[in-house]
């Protein structure tokens, strides 16, 4: 008999901010308890000092290093080595460990053996280093820790131990069969590990039921064909949001379970062990000598393992409906038209005139090109126009100045300077004008900043769907803010018909029947943003355009400027739209304007539009190739991908309505079918139009499980760098 009392002393959860003295001293109680138990060996967790710090996103080596013991045991660990040397018991033990080694810095998920001398004996690196480098939206918690941590360099060791052969592991390493075999071939007759497993998992969150079943059906494997026993000791319950599985055990080279945790908070268990036990496996059923043929496992140590091919960047399977344009015509934009060159060209100009304006950004997304598998991809960004936070401060803002510079130029006779109207010399007329209009969020806030800034009143509708965080970007332009019953058409209609019965202009980027001439001085003043991008491409000329669609207007606007300035070249303009609000796909399917009803709802807020412009309408009918629909998880993964910055782009802010078009592109590029509908393959170059940033930032908060600000940092830090590398 080589018998020993082996203990497992689970712990509950630690908070982040409960300093080591605290856990230490929960230590020492469980160690007293497993010494009055008569216990010789203890097996302590993973990471068992502090919190599992990979669930939050780290940016500073010097916070990131707090987490790490430069010594151990150090300050903070020494009591436990003493209290087991006291007490005659040895233990195992996981924590996070910094070195540095040839002046480089390295980082370990680590566990040490500890003898009942106090000595520490043994030491393993984990291996099997499970989870992400980069950070991950829309997840509940993190798992960095292949960003925090290297590779265990030491492998699978083996040491004489109490009277048995002794091996360690790590948590995510119970999982790997080649872990219990390397193990097994070294003679282990025990392996200890701790782990931080939590019962949430959410790339596969429909076996999150079966944690537990995944964490023993290898560990009793692994125990009964090498003839080991195991001792497994779960930080558990709910740590900072994140349940952690309990069920902390012992295992006998049978595979038994033969003692296990029934609590999710600190927690001691034993069993009695015999390691000679593990030679009724070891001699028999699975005595390697006489049984193992290796020759024939050769490709499982020889091979290198074969890369994956990166996972999809979307991974949707949702449906989205497509419809190629029966309508389209090869024609250019007609020279009457709203949107003909020269009158964008005079648009533009009065736009660049205004104080403060300056071009937005083209960023070049080459790293998220790679991995979608497109030549080019560029991300025209909206956010910081005009300080406003969106796209739509080039055309409500436009059209109010148009529509006042019109007014006051019919009262007075003659002819107004934007300047003029700017700098406020004719406010006592303006400020008799009332401007009003609809909106969603931005259109509204631009159409007040406009009339803040030449002088008018303003009143702004928005529906039952608007935050409250846009309703109070609004107000602070001056505007009353009215909120309406019901969808976005229903204010549109109120707006209208209240502007009637009190005289007010109605500024709308939505036209209608008899209402044309300020939407289409809307779309005018959009028009800067596609002329400016092409601008930027300079001789690359995208062979794709994907534009989210709401009514129209952007699209349109965008449209024809394409159209005009690249009309020598194949390029193709697909109009994106949210699954539950798709009016001009139907309308474009049928060739004529049909009216969404419904439920609107969608998280792309500015594009939960049921009617297409009627203006808008007819200038893409001939212009536009395609309509999809795109579901709102992909434009909330849309929105993590830009904040993350794949292959090394530049992190970018997005809000919820900017990012519909990358959907299209990306899954576009995913599903094979529409691919090939919209003849997208690794030789497309697609231009996109980033909308708005975060426009709301307590919703861009929520779905990116970051703050805006946070990302611009990041962004900051990321120019800074690469200005500094070349
Ligand atoms: N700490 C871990 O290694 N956790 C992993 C989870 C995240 C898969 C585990 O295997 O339990």
């Amino acid at each position: 008999m080589r018998p020993l009392r082996l203990g497992v002393a689970q712990l509950g959860p630690i908070a982040h901010d409960e300093d080591r003295d605290s856990v230490v001293d929960r230590q020492l109680y469980l160690l007293h308890r497993a010494a009055n138990a008569g216990v010789e060996f203890v097996v302590f967790p993973e990471l068992a000092f502090t919190t599992f710090f990979p669930r939050f996103l780290i940016d500073k080596d010097t916070e990131l290093d707090t987490w790490f013991e430069k010594e151990m045991p150090g300050k903070e660990t020494r009591r436990l080595f003493e209290h087991a040397q006291k007490l005659g018991i040895g233990f195992s033990i996981g924590f996070a460990e910094r070195i540095e080694q040839a002046g480089q810095v390295h980082r370990y998920n680590t566990s040490i053996l500890v003898s009942p001398q106090g000595r520490i004996v043994g030491r393993y690196r984990k291996v099997h280093l499970p989870g992400h480098t980069e950070y991950e939206s829309g997840r509940p918690f993190q798992h960095l820790e292949k960003r925090y941590f290297d590779t265990g360099d030491i492998g699978f060791e083996v040491w004489p131990f109490m009277g048995a052969r002794v091996g360690m592991c790590i948590c995510n390493d119970r999982r790997w069969p080649e872990t219990w075999r390397v193990l097994g071939l070294k003679g282990a007759e025990l392996v200890t590990l701790g782990y931080n497993t939590p019962v949430h998992y959410p790339p596969v969150p429909q076996h999150d039921h079966l944690q537990s079943f995944h964490h023993l059906l290898p560990m009793q494997a692994g125990a009964y064909q090498n003839g080991t026993y195991i001792a497994a000791a779960a930080k558990a319950g709910d740590e900072e949001g994140s349940v952690l599985l309990g069920h902390s055990c012992i295992i006998a080279p049978t595979g038994e379970l033969i003692a296990m945790s029934h609590t999710q908070g600190d927690e001691l268990i034993f069993a009695d062990c015999d390691f000679d036990r593990c030679q009724d496996i070891k001699q028999h059923l699975f005595n390697f000598t006489l049984h193992r043929q290796p020759q024939h496992y050769t490709l499982i140590a020889t091979t290198p393992t074969p890369e994956a091919p990166p996972a999809p960047l979307l991974n949707t399977d949702v449906p989205c409906r497509h419809t190629g344009n029966a309508y389209r015509s090869p024609q250019p934009v007609p020279a009457d038209s709203p949107l003909a060159a020269d009158a964008c060209a005079v648009a533009r100009a009065h736009i660049t005139a205004w104080p403060g304006y300056a071009e937005t950004p083209l960023h070049s997304l080459s790293g998220l090109a790679r991995r979608a598998g497109l030549a080019a991809l560029w991300y025209k960004d909206e956010a910081d126009r005009f300080g406003l936070g969106s796209f739509k401060s080039l055309g409500g803002a436009y059209a109010v100045a148009v529509n006042l510079r019109q007014q006051l130029e019919h009262t007075l006779g003659h002819e107004i300077g934007i300047d003029e109207l700017a700098n406020g010399r004719y406010r006592e007329h303006t400020g008799k004008i009332t401007v009003t209009c609809a909106t969603d969020g931005n259109h509204g806030r631009s159409v007040a900043w406009g009339a803040q800034r030449f002088g008018c009143a303003c009143i702004i509708y928005i529906h039952g769907e608007v935050s409250e965080g846009r309703a109070a970007a609004i107000r602070q332009y001056g505007a009353k803010v009215l909120r309406v019953d019901g969808n976005y058409d229903e204010s549109v209609r109120q707006a209208a018909q209240d502007a009637k019965e009190f005289n007010r202009v109605v500024v709308s980027d939505t036209s209608y029947p008899g209402y044309l001439d300020i939407p289409a001085d809307v779309m005018r003043g959009y028009t800067v943003l596609a002329d400016e991008a092409l601008d930027q491409l300079g001789t690359d000329v995208p062979t794709h355009v994907f534009l989210q669609g709401g009514v129209g207007g952007f699209a349109a606007a965008v449209t024809a400027r394409v159209r005009d300035r690249l009309a020598d070249h194949a390029v193709r303009i697909v109009i994106v739209e949210p699954e539950n609000a798709a009016c001009i796909l139907d309308s474009i399917a049928a060739g004529r304007p049909i009216a969404v009803t419904g439920d609107l709802e969608t998280v792309m807020a500015g594009l939960s539009c049921g009617e297409v412009s009627l203006l808008a309408f007819d200038l893409l009918k001939p212009l536009i190739d395609d309509v999809m629909t795109v579901p709102d998880s992909a434009a909330i993964a849309c929105m993590g991908l830009l904040a993350g910055g794949v292959g090394g782009d530049t992190p970018v802010v997005a809000g919820e309505s900017a990012v519909g078009g990358l959907a299209g592109v990306l899954i576009g590029r995913e599903q094979p079918a529409l691919a090939a509908a919209l003849a997208l393959d690794d030789a497309s170059r697609v231009l996109l139009i980033g909308t708005e940033g975060a426009t709301d930032p307590q919703i861009y908060r929520h779905l990116v499980g970051q703050s805006p600000e946070a990302i611009n940092q990041r962004a900051r830090e990321s120019v800074r760098q690469a200005s500094s590398v070349s």
